[in-house]
């Protein structure tokens, strides 16, 4: 409950069903920065046209801005405007009008990093999704498109650099040392996708010629010694320009596309029209520096960004409660592109590790909402695993069912209908029903409702007619606004397997459930089947299919469909962990059986190998039980890894041997041999053989790559070993000059399982290289240390009382990186009564603090809601 008085303090509810149209348009508009760190003067000239009859003044969204002047087609105004809230309210006689307005900000006091903010000593902006009111009054919403003029001046020596959207027309010298640029972009486009950038950086330049032959200048721009860090990012540039040529049919539309790389950023990247901007840890790889999962991560967002081009700025989103029109796809097509470029198997893996670890339990809990939300107070708190990966998911199943072709024809009258507007989620889906000729309305609920979906699924044998009925069961949990639920179309590719055959019974099939119930009738099974439900994970659903460690074990062994493979291995260490956990007793027989088996098969590759190998995250394991026993967990799943390390020990020291390499390669199985490596000696270490630590330290020191290194360092991170220490002074003083490599030390000491970790962690908050500034170096401490299940509930509440301190502090420079903060304390209906009040007692005392933002007030009511 609420009490008085942040009920009072409450901001207000911004619901879907309250759309309206504009009330002006704006076509036109023209801008001017005279850029200076401390003081830069903002003018805004906007070409307003009403739209539609009525009398209403014309509202220019503002935050924190004071108007300097006011000018109606450039005649000063006095009377004829008025602030309400942080909002200009201009009074417009006429249905035409220019309006300027002339403001006066300060970037290097921009903590927010929304608006235009300083960085590194250089100026950039992030304006999605309301920081362009943060510089200019302006109509702020995606619905309104216009055609953008810039220009900027600045010290020239300081800001050798002047970029933004389009095309360079016009560029100069100006007195007392200063320079102009001017961009025209001639693409309508809403303010969320316009940036700027004043900087001292030098460009990889590189070109790309669209398949209609018109050429394209790339330039990724970094601080000049990182300029041997960008090659990755500008390969994979390339490669996504003719993927999404040759897969969707979409060409890039101007004559450049720059890139920004700044150290301080509240995401991963942003879409800006031709001038993305990016966390610079998703641009800068090189061997010595990044790991393998940093060059993935690197072309991943790359991709994701390009391809918002088609889908969100071509395209782009109504209003904000579309937002997943233009993620889900985006993400979806990202995937699909990583998939295309490497191992497909391995990357559905990945994918749906991620969708595990961050969406399930957020759908699980008190945020809980649908891809396409009902009502939010911040907007910024629902850039969300639901809105980007359960969204993308909802595409997936779209292609599945339909098909390739029907979902490429979808995407092509989807482009061409709404190509330079601003469209909703429902035109997609009408889209895909015109093009397709599949009726989608009962699929519409995937965007409506929020939970994951739990299909129980039963199979039943009967020899002499050589039949099996299979029995699909759905339910939809309730969630917060959202008690009844209704069956969804849950796409399941499945097949059968024969016990003793080891073969498929038939072709797989697709069966859509698309009810509460339904039942399968499968012919010609002669031997008892094995049943391979949700292959490739068709579907974001949690399956219950009560299969014993027998046929999991088959499963992991025989199933010709890998991720069904991982998924029945993942299964069955999930099954005997949770049987451990809630009686004490466990069998780890089965585990080590399969284990040994893939880990021997000659044909399977490293990548995959390693995969299977991995042990469900204690988090994972906790999202399976009714009550949370952190330290149960952890002390299972370290029985297990113990057991698997000693009686698989001769295997894995094989297994490492085999993966050590002569020199450094970014081929997959060069990857997959890294990723094999370092799990290995993991087990090793777990085994308790006594030269593990040696082993350990000899990697961390012998290693030509980040990948061996940091992966020999986060196994000694968790050891009680002296060689630990030696790790940690040796990795801080090779890359003490590194942000980002500086952040994997940080994080790698928080997610160390060491009972000392949270004495370490708060001693690494007093570190000189420790900042709040910089949400990197914040999520490598705070995040990571919320991450770890273990040490961040350790009993008495001193990971609540550090996360909630870091958190209000954060709060008052950053409130939208402090509210990602929030959700690992809302999750305190799963832990035992004493951990939940202490939870709960620190999401009320950040309620109680005065002045605390709208992103946080709106995740921590909701929490404790
Ligand atoms: N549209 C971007 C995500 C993004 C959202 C908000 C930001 O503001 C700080 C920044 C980036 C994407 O999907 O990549
Ligand atoms: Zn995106």
């Amino acid at each position: 409950m609420l009490d008085a008085q942040s009920a009072a303090a409450a901001p207000p509810v911004i619901r879907r069903e309250d759309y309206r149209k504009p009330d002006w348009l704006m076509p036109d508009v023209h801008l001017e920065f005279r850029l200076d760190p401390a003081r830069t003067q903002v003018a805004g000239r906007l070409e307003v046209t009403r739209n539609g009859a009525h009398n209403r003044p014309l509202r220019l969204n503002g935050d924190g801005l004071t108007p300097l002047a006011v000018l109606i087609d450039g005649e000063p105004q006095a009377d004829a405007w008025r602030m309400d809230g942080p909002d200009l309210l201009v009074d417009l006689p006429g249905d035409a009008h220019v309006v300027e307005t002339r403001v006066e900000i300060s970037p290097e006091a921009n903590s927010q990093l929304m608006g235009l903010y300083a960085s590194g000593g250089n100026l950039c902006t992030q304006c999605e999704p309301e920081g362009f009111r943060r510089m200019v009054f302006f109509i702020d919403r995606p619905d309104v498109l216009s055609r953008y003029t810039v220009r900027m001046e600045a010290d020239k020596a300081r800001f050798p650099v002047l970029l933004s959207n389009g095309d360079r027309t016009a560029s100069g010298d100006l007195d007392g040392g200063r320079h102009f640029a001017e961009w025209t972009d001639p693409f309508p486009k809403p303010s969320y996708l316009f940036a700027l950038v004043a900087a001292d950086l030098a460009a990889n330049v590189d070109s790309f010629t669209t398949k209609s032959g018109r050429p394209v200048k790339l330039a990724i721009w970094v601080v000049e010694k990182d300029l041997p860090k960008t090659e990755h990012a500008m390969a994979a540039l390339k490669a996504s320009m003719a993927w999404d040529e040759k897969v969707y049919g979409r060409e890039y539309d101007l004559g450049e596309f720059n890139i920004v790389a700044v150290a301080d950023f509240n995401f991963g990247a942003m879409e800006n029209k031709s001038l993305n901007i990016f966390n610079s840890r998703y641009i800068l790889a090189d061997p010595e520096t990044a790991t393998d999962i940093d060059y993935d991560g690197v072309s991943g967002v790359v991709a994701h960004e390009y391809f918002h081009n088609w889908s969100g700025n071509r395209v782009t989103c109504r209003d904000w409660f579309q937002l997943s029109l233009k993620e889900g796809f985006t993400v979806f097509r990202d995937q699909s592109f990583t998939a295309d470029q490497g191992s497909a198997a391995v990357k559905r893996i990945e994918d749906v590790r991620l969708l595990r670890a961050a969406q399930f339990p957020e759908d699980a809990g008190p945020l809980a909402h649908p891809i396409r939300p009902e009502s939010y107070m911040e907007v910024s708190n629902f850039y969300t695993a639901t809105v980007y990966n359960k969204g993308a998911e909802i595409i997936r199943m779209l292609h599945t069912m339909l098909g390739p072709q029907k979902f490429r024809a979808g995407c092509d009258l989807y482009f061409a209908r709404h190509d330079g507007t601003a469209a909703t989620c429902e035109d997609f889906v009408v889209a895909m029903e015109d093009a397709s000729g599949v009726d989608l309305t009962r699929f519409r609920l995937w965007y409506a409702q929020a939970g994951t979906p739990r299909i129980r699924a039963a199979l039943s044998h009967e020899p002499a007619g050589a039949r099996a009925l299979l029995t699909l069961e759905q339910t939809v949990p309730p969630t917060p606004g959202q008690p009844e639920k209704q069956p969804m179309p849950v796409p399941l590719r499945i097949a059968l397997f024969g016990e003793r055959s080891g073969r498929a019974f038939e072709e797989e099939r697709l069966v859509v459930l698309d009810g509460e119930r339904c039942e399968i009738l499968f012919e010609g099974i002669a031997e008892r089947p094995v049943l391979s439900i949700n292959r490739g994970f068709s579907a974001p659903v949690i399956i219950d299919a009560a299969r014993s460690a027998a046929d999991l074990a088959f499963l992991s062994a025989h199933d010709d469909d890998p991720f069904a493979r991982y998924e029945a291995m993942q299964q069955l260490m999930v099954d005997t962990l949770v049987g451990a956990v809630s009686t004490g007793q466990a069998d780890h027989g089965p585990v080590i059986e399969a284990v040994r088996t893939t880990l021997t098969d000659p044909a399977l590759d490293s990548a995959f190998i390693g995969e299977t190998m991995l042990l469900p995250s204690e988090a994972f394991i906790g999202d399976q039980m009714a009550v949370v026993d952190p330290v149960a967990i952890h002390r299972a799943r370290e029985a297990l890894r113990r057991d698997l390390g000693g009686q698989l020990e001769g295997e894995w020291r094989d297994a490492y041997e085999r993966s050590r390499a002569n020199r450094f390669e970014l081929s997959p199985q060069a990857k997959g041999a890294r990723r094999l490596r370092t799990i290995a000696l993991g087990f090793i270490m777990a085994s308790g053989a006594e030269d593990a630590a040696g082993i350990a330290l000899r990697q961390f020191h012998e290693a030509d790559n980040m990948t061996d290194r940091q992966g020999a360092f986060g196994v000694l991170a968790n050891s009680l070993a002296p060689e630990r220490d030696v790790a940690i002074a040796a990795f801080y003083d090779r890359f003490r000059d590194n942000g980002l490599v500086l952040d994997k030390w940080f994080s790698t000491q928080a997610f160390s399982i060491r009972p000392d970790t949270l004495d370490r962690v708060e001693e690494l908050s007093r570190h000189p290289d420790f900042t709040l500034a910089n949400p990197n170096r914040l999520r490598s401490l705070v995040g990571a240390m919320s991450g770890n299940q273990l040490v961040f509930h350790e009993a008495g509440g001193r990971g609540y009382r550090f996360l909630t301190d870091m958190l209000l502090e954060v709060d008052g420079l950053n409130p939208q990186t402090a509210a990602k903060l929030v959700p690992p304390l809302g999750r305190w209906r799963r832990f035992d009564e004493g951990r939940a009040a202490l939870m709960k007692a620190e999401l009320q005392r950040m309620l109680d603090t005065p002045g605390l933002s709208k992103d946080v007030f709106e995740q921590v009511s909701k929490s404790l809601a």
